[in-house]
């Protein structure tokens, strides 16, 4: 009994394991089958693209780069290089109607990342580290 308990265990840890480390890359396509629940918040496609920004000290605050362009569905993957920065979409300057990407909590060291799921509505989306907009730490991304 316990000896199955203990497997059963072993299994959901190593799905556990294999999900929190999978990415796009290595996954398999899979197609066919079951089509995967709807989701509160949006989850990536297998075939997103992850397009990486690095928030920087520059200037006293900046996206590398700021300004990018995606398809509907990508991934913004922003990584902290230094210092402390959030993203936002400021409702007041991106297209209404839209679920816009809640805005991060704050990076804090070096290397925390954060993913953004884009919208699938082309459009330009722009987005900022609210602290650091005075210092010009804005930039924008073209949904084609
Ligand atoms: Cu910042």
């Amino acid at each position: 009994m316990h000896t199955v308990r203990r497997a059963a265990f072993a299994a959901l840890a190593t799905l556990f394991l294999v999900a929190a480390c999978g990415d796009a890359e290595s996954a398999p396509a899979a197609t066919g089958g079951a089509a995967p629940a709807p989701a509160a918040a949006p989850t990536p496609a297998e075939d997103a693209n992850i397009i990486e920004i690095r928030m920087t000290n520059r200037g006293g605050g900046a996206f590398e780069p700021a300004e990018v362009t995606a398809g509907p569905g990508d991934v913004l993957r922003f990584v902290n290089v230094e210092g402390v920065h959030n993203i936002s979409f400021p409702a007041d300057r991106n297209p209404s109607g839209i679920d816009l990407p809640a805005a991060s909590p704050y990076l804090t060291s070096g290397g925390q990342t954060h993913d953004v799921v884009l919208p699938e509505v082309p459009g330009e989306y722009f987005f900022q580290c609210d602290p650091h907009v005075p210092v010009g730490m804005v930039g924008s991304v073209t949904v084609q």
